[in-house]
């Protein structure tokens, strides 16, 4: 016995590392692993699951016919930032008929159970009911919906923010998506709590949004079925992979059930031939429709006899099962056998979850109040056009810049909810305040920093002092070899106005710092502009680590620039998607973090000429340009001395040149203008250049 325990410990620890990689899997081994861990507890827990019987009599009598279909109650908790992760009600309710339908054999495709297994299929007799009373007493549809971003990768996160007796609801969590992922590099589907490993802060199930149901945002390959398999677990059954092909013993190896054959690794997709042991007595193709394998859910239509009787005979009654579930107490706690409708929980956002548009645009409200049927709702926009409405998904035009005040009272019968948000849609003026040329050098005198996407986090931009080209400070995106790889970092430059280059090649150009951690593809930037306040981006460039990005060769782990030979100057032309014409462009700097090094940038600068040929920091122009003070249109220009002759032209605000000049070195000549407005003065000498901007008063 005692080679046999440490035997099945071995196995179970690694049984992951035989998974191919393919799509999402079932992390509830994973999550084991981890709970176990060095634990001698845990692990006598572990082995007491698997092998001591602890058999309910008056289950045992009618393994596959007992008294009465058994009923748990459910509640899905979605935690969700108000994105695609925030599945609707319909969804979860054709999950619920899948589950329903899967543990009653009631599915469709039971047809498709090929006839060696048809004899051994069962209904499992157990029904799910969403709840229709909280832990308080409250009344629920049985679905909660709680903001947070945790729901990206939050994992057992999610559980501090909301989570109801575990005694009494199976607790499903719905999240963006799983952080962890198997060892194999696959992404997870879902995992499961065992019923031994029962614990008030962790019990249930966790799901990634895109397995739950058939619909939405699921898939019919999906089937829904991702949760049946997390519950089959959540009931205390083991992969059919379990240990592998294991001992010809079937009730004390593999997944401890007789009448499923031995499964050497999971199997994916629809292998209907596979026969993966021989060990088995007869021998058997393996059972890859069995819920509890890794087959696609559309391949998957049934759980067997056996499974049925080990989830009676082990787990639907005593201390660490489900057996406070399924009581008739519970039933009445929860309110399974109640329809009340509630009263509806107020939310809401705009229809594509963008809050910042340009003046003179228009949003369309999406109504998510939750928890009850609305049969009338109040719409209160500050600041918009209309200033009300009672439709579901109005449209609200926005004519002034200015942060502005959204609300919503959802009302029916039962009852009525009002939820504000003050600041909620975010107006930009039509004509950036800022106007090219433009520079920004981070450093501290300039704050507040109009630029946004900062993070407090470890990983992600910052400005930091230490590390510049400029001045003290840069814009750092940190990265380092504890970040997960694929995370991407966002730098958002103020709306500017570019109106003065119109019709001209007006260019970005900035320095860049970067260095390999180690050999490889290494992190990656895109540069993107946007137009219409950032409701669409256009790339305008892409940088990537070993082939374009690299200010500093070689491979060297928590690089940081010293010198100013460790930067590099990076041209992007504006005028790709008739940028050079826009009134309000914003960009975007996106990182994808490799796990590599941070990427240090400086000295931002928008206007004609790269920084390349512009003056370094500290060298005085090429020119000096002084306005009289009486008459504005009045200028004098002086050259520095071994310049060479520096060619001067004015353009005017709509890109022509109303004026052309050269200018001898160590010079100083007079120009007047005589229209007022705003004027681009050019200077070139052949190897350097600069622009100034003038305005002439009325
Ligand atoms: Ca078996
Ligand atoms: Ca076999
Ligand atoms: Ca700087
Ligand atoms: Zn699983």
């Amino acid at each position: 016995m005692r080679k046999y325990l440490i035997l099945s410990f071995a196995l179970v620890a690694f049984s992951r590392l035989a998974a191919v990689a393919q799509d999402a899997h079932c992390g509830t081994d994973k999550m084991l692993n981890e709970w176990i861990g060095n634990d001698a507890s845990r692990m006598k827990a572990y082995q007491d699951f698997l092998f001591e019987e602890r058999v309910d009599s008056s289950f045992e009598n009618g393994k596959l016919g007992k008294k009465t279909v058994v009923i748990v109650p459910v509640v899905f908790h979605v935690i969700h930032n108000y994105g695609v992760e925030n599945i609707s009600k319909e969804q979860i309710l054709n999950q619920m008929e899948t589950l329903n339908k899967d543990y009653r054999r009631q599915n469709a495709d039971t047809s498709k159970t090929r006839s060696q297994f048809k004899s051994i299929a069962a209904d499992m007799e157990i029904e799910f009911r969403l709840a229709t009373k909280d832990p308080d007493g409250n009344c629920t549809d049985g679905i909660t919906r709680t903001v947070s971003e945790l729901t990206y990768g939050g994992d057992e996160s999610v559980k501090e923010l909301v989570r109801w007796d575990y005694t009494k609801y199976l607790n499903v969590w719905v999240i963006h998506h799983i952080g962890m992922s198997n060892d194999d590099g696959t992404i997870i589907a879902g995992y499961s709590r065992f019923p031994f490993q029962t614990s008030s802060k962790t019990d249930g199930i966790i799901v990634d949004y895109r397995f739950i149901g058939s619909i939405g945002t699921s898939s019919s390959s999906v089937a829904g079925r991702t949760l049946t398999h997390e519950v089959g677990h959540w009931f205390g059954l083991l992969h059919p992979f379990q240990d592998g092909c294991g001992s010809t013993d079937c009730s004390r190896t593999g997944d401890l059930v007789c009448d499923t054959p031995p499964v050497e690794s999971a199997n994916f997709g629809c292998p209907l031939t596979s026969n993966s042991c021989s060990n088995d007595s007869p021998d058997q193709l393996d059972n890859v429709e069995n819920y509890m394998d890794y087959a696609n859910g559309s391949c998957q239509n049934m759980f067997t006899a056996g499974q049925k009787s080990r989830i009676y005979t082990k787990y639907m009654s005593g201390t660490n099962s489900r057996a406070s579930n399924i009581t008739s107490a519970t039933h009445e706690a929860t309110g399974i056998f109640l329809s009340n409708p509630c009263a509806p929980k107020a939310d809401f956002h705009t229809s594509d979850y963008i809050t910042v548009i340009c003046q003179g645009s228009a949003v369309t409200f999406q109504d998510l109040s939750w928890n009850g049927d609305i049969t009338d709702r109040v719409w209160t926009f500050e600041g918009g056009s209309p200033s009300s409405s009672t439709f579901e998904a109005p449209v609200v035009t926005y004519n002034s810049p200015g942060k502005y005040k959204v609300t919503l009272k959802a009302i029916n019968a039962q009852g009525e909810s009002e939820i504000s948000k003050t600041e909620f849609i975010e107006v930009l003026p039509a004509e950036a305040n800022i106007k090219s040329p433009y520079q920004e050098p981070f450093e501290s005198e300039y704050s507040p920093l109009l630029w946004k996407g900062l993070s407090t986090d470890t990983y992600g931009w910052k400005i930091k002092t230490g590390n510049s080209n400029s001045g003290q400070y840069a814009a750092v995106c940190v990265i380092d070899a504890s970040d997960e790889t694929g995370n991407k970092y966002n730098l958002y430059s103020p709306p500017i106005d570019l109106t003065l280059h119109k019709d001209l090649s007006p260019k970005l150009s900035f320095h860049l710092a970067y260095s390999l951690r180690s050999s490889g593809s290494g992190e990656r930037m895109v540069i993107y502009g946007s137009d219409d306040c950032g409701k669409s981006w256009l790339a305008l460039t892409g940088l990537v680590g070993a082939s374009n990005m690299n200010s500093h060769s070689g491979n060297n782990p928590d690089w940081v620039p010293t010198s100013s030979s460790d930067w590099k100057v990076i041209d992007v032309n504006l005028n790709q998607h008739s940028f050079q014409n826009s009134t309000h462009l914003m960009l975007r700097f996106e990182v994808t973090s490799a796990a590599g090094n941070s990427i240090f940038i400086d000295d931002i600068n928008i206007d004609q000429f790269s920084l390349s040929t512009k003056l370094p920091e500290g060298y005085p122009d090429i020119v000096n340009i002084s306005q009289n003070a009486n008459n504005s249109g009045q200028f004098t220009v002086q050259s520095a001395p071994t310049t060479g002759t520096i060619h001067m032209t004015v353009v005017n605000a709509v890109g022509e040149t109303v004026l052309s000049l050269d200018v001898p070195e160590n010079s100083e000549q007079q120009f007047r203008i005589f229209a007022p407005g705003v004027y681009i003065l050019r200077f070139d000498n052949g190897s350097r250049a600069m622009v100034k901007k003038i305005i002439v008063a009325q």
